[in-house]
């Protein structure tokens, strides 16, 4: 018996199998951060098909290190009902509640991963594919391969929906602005967490035909204040935009 041939085949084949049935699904979450963890784990849980992708090997994004490393995150009192729903233990102190980094970042992980969604860890979205004015999939390579400046040709995701989830740089709407000269990336605003926390839910919405923006990308490209580790507002965006991808799908 060789057992090392057995356990490369294996991997290999089922890496295939998910990778062949990821080519055309309804929704690609671009970032596994708080907003694009939870958006994409609801879109799986209705059924539809949906993939996530993350450049890192670990999903979570900024949620680990929470604040200057410190590994504990913040919500109010308004996100409360959506910590609970996602089943996170945590403590009142004040008109604030605390809770574990590290257990947030694996409630949404394990939430995730127990949905159906398929997630593409170590890839990243290089651009997107536009058809008839409207985004219509990623276009996605190895994260390696961008590590190493290499010149490799990709490979693309068709979804009906796009999510740029990717925090800060919000990367997928600035991969569309360089060629669509109406889409106008105000930038992001300095500190202020009581408007920052409310504006990344207000600003979550369909920026052009096939894309919607959430989580930090959502304020980054419309001029809105940064919030720091308070993740309440990250886990309504990501609902917002469940909701925003949701209808565009059935209106396909
Ligand atoms: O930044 P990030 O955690 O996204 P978010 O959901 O949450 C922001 C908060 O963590 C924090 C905050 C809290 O108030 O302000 O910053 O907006 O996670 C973004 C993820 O996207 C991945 C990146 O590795 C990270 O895990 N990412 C970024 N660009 C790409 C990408 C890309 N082009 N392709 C794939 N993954």
């Amino acid at each position: 018996m060789n057992l090392e041939k057995k356990i490369s085949e294996a991997i290999i084949d089922e890496y295939f199998k998910i990778l062949k049935n990821s080519l055309e699904v309804d929704a690609v979450v671009v970032g596994g951060g708080p907003s694009g963890l939870y958006a994409a784990y609801r879109l799986a849980k209705d059924g539809y098909k949906t993939v996530l992708l993350d450049r890192r090997l670990s999903l979570g994004g900024g949620i680990w290190a929470g604040g200057m490393m410190f590994n504990v995150i913040t919500f109010t009192e308004k996100s409360k009902e959506i910590f609970d729903e996602i089943g996170l233990k945590y403590e009142k102190r004040g008109e604030l509640y605390v809770a574990s980094a590290v257990e947030l970042a694996g409630v949404l992980i394990y939430n995730l991963a127990k949905s159906g969604a398929t997630i593409l860890n170590g890839i990243f979205a290089e651009d997107v594919v536009v058809k008839d004015n409207k985004v219509k999939g990623v276009v996605i390579n190895w994260s390696t391969v961008q590590i190493a400046n290499l010149m490799v040709d990709p490979l693309v995701i068709s979804a009906k929906v796009v999510i740029d989830a990717t925090g800060h740089p919000a990367e997928v709407v600035h991969h569309l602005a360089k060629r669509e000269k109406e889409i106008i990336i105000a930038g992001e605003g300095p500190m202020h967490v009581e408007v920052g926390d409310v504006a990344t839910v207000t600003n979550t919405k369909e920026m052009y035909p096939g894309l919607v923006v959430c989580g930090m990308a959502a304020n980054a490209v419309s001029g809105a204040p940064r919030m720091g580790p308070t993740f309440g507002g990250m886990l309504l965006s990501g609902k917002k935009a469940y909701e925003i991808a949701k209808e565009r799908i059935e209106s396909i």
